[in-house]
């Protein structure tokens, strides 16, 4: 039988954001019959985004493995045993010739990845480096190194660091089955401070961690509720890693996938949500559905931090067969910016008060005619 609710009113969800989303009301989102839900998210999403333009980004692993936490999902701790091979902080140089490459293939954010509880004083001036120089090389920064004091943030953001991730993983009652080391408060604390330094919000989870979809409701309920929802949403599922506690953790049903990024998609309707880790397993069909459910971000390139990535060519192919065009730093300008661009540009034109220029005045009104 289907369910009561009915979805073919989304006149609430087009262009409201909220923060004050309740557990039942999630989901009873995820309890839509499918047509039902993929429609409500992609009405969302026509109102909020261009559907057919994808933003892509392309992750580093700055520092690998040896790392003191114990996520249960992760090959980079030093709790199990996976065969990772370790690697210090990496040269800056080695950094931006990497993120060279990742801008001439057409990714327009470079990600950098380090494996730590949370950056060292001595890491600091090395990671502010990074990020100064590969924002001048035109690309938007992003970085994922662990924990943040307000001072690190802050540092971060008057370098020029565009976005922090710092996910949440899970939901708040199943996160402790999954991490020990590092407790839900301390990454709703990180999340704080990331926003208090003014960088953008890079959140989310796992999803195939063994949790419930109460679980998967729970996780979204956290992100969309937070004082502004994070402008970045990674939606990863799980990448099995020989030697981790969750290495023989049973599969996602494929569907219920799509349906938590549709779910994210109306709860958080104005942001990114990303298509992440977990890609590789996925075929052109399934990764259509999630882009149809409004994801609408990728991780562009043959790696993640540890794993393989969907090989380029392939992505390429996909683009081209759903008509789908990488999003430009140009057209992801918010309208705020673009406003206050225009507005600059207005007042630059302004006529001088004291006089006035016929021969101007005449010529672009032929111009316009
Ligand atoms: N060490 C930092 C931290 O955890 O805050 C940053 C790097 S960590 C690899 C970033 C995120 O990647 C994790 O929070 C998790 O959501 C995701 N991730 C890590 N290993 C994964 C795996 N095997 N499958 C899917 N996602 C994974
Ligand atoms: C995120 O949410 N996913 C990325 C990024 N943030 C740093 C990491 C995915 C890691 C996948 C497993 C690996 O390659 O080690
Ligand atoms: Fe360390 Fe991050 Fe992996 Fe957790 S997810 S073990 S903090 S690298």
């Amino acid at each position: 039988m289907a369910p009561s609710v009915r979805s073919n009113d989304v006149s609430n969800n087009t262009d409201t954001i909220r923060h004050n989303w309740r557990k039942q009301e999630i989901e009873a989102l995820f309890a839509l019959p499918f047509n039902d839900l993929m429609f409500q998210a992609q009405t969302v999403h026509r109102a909020n985004h261009n559907p057919n333009a994808v933003q892509m980004s392309t992750l580093l692993s700055i520092k690998t493995g040896a790392c003191p936490e114990d996520c249960k999902y992760c090959s980079q701790s030093g709790h199990y045993n996976t065969e990772l091979e370790k690697e210090k902080l990496i040269e800056v140089e080695k950094v931006l010739q990497e993120a060279r490459t990742a801008k001439e293939k057409g990714s327009t954010r470079f990600c950098m990845g380090a494996a730590w509880r949370s950056p060292t004083k001595k890491d600091m001036p090395y990671v502010l480096k990074m990020v100064n120089e590969v924002k001048s090389m035109g690309m938007e920064t992003c970085m994922t190194l662990g924990m943040l004091s307000p001072e690190q943030a802050e540092s971060l953001a008057d370098a020029g660091l565009d976005y922090y991730n710092h996910n949440l993983d899970t939901s708040p009652e199943y996160y402790n089955s999954i991490i020990t080391t590092r407790s839900y408060q301390d990454r709703l604390d990180t999340l704080k401070h990331v926003r208090e330094s003014g960088m953008k919000v890079c959140a989310g989870g796992i999803l195939g961690l063994g949790e419930s979809r109460e679980d998967r409701a729970g996780l979204l309920m956290q992100l969309a509720n937070l004082e502004h929802h994070p402008e970045s949403v990674p939606v990863n599922m799980l990448v099995k890693i020989k030697g981790t506690p969750l290495e023989a953790e049973e599969e996602l049903e494929s569907f219920e996938f799509i349906r938590t990024i549709a779910v994210a998609r109306i709860m958080m309707p104005e942001s990114f949500v990303r298509l992440s880790a977990g890609r590789e397993a996925m075929n052109e069909q399934m990764q259509s559905l999630c882009f149809l459910a409004g994801a609408n971000s990728i991780f562009y390139g043959e790696r993640l931090l540890t794993t393989e990535n969907v090989e380029e060519d392939n992505d390429v192919v996909l683009f081209e067969k759903l008509g789908i065009v990488p999003l430009t730093l140009e057209t992801n300008r918010s309208d705020s910016e673009e406003e206050a661009e225009l507005m600059e540009e207005v007042q630059a034109n302004q006529p001088k008060p004291l006089y006035y220029d016929a021969m101007t005045a005449n010529k672009s009104s032929f111009e316009n005619a």
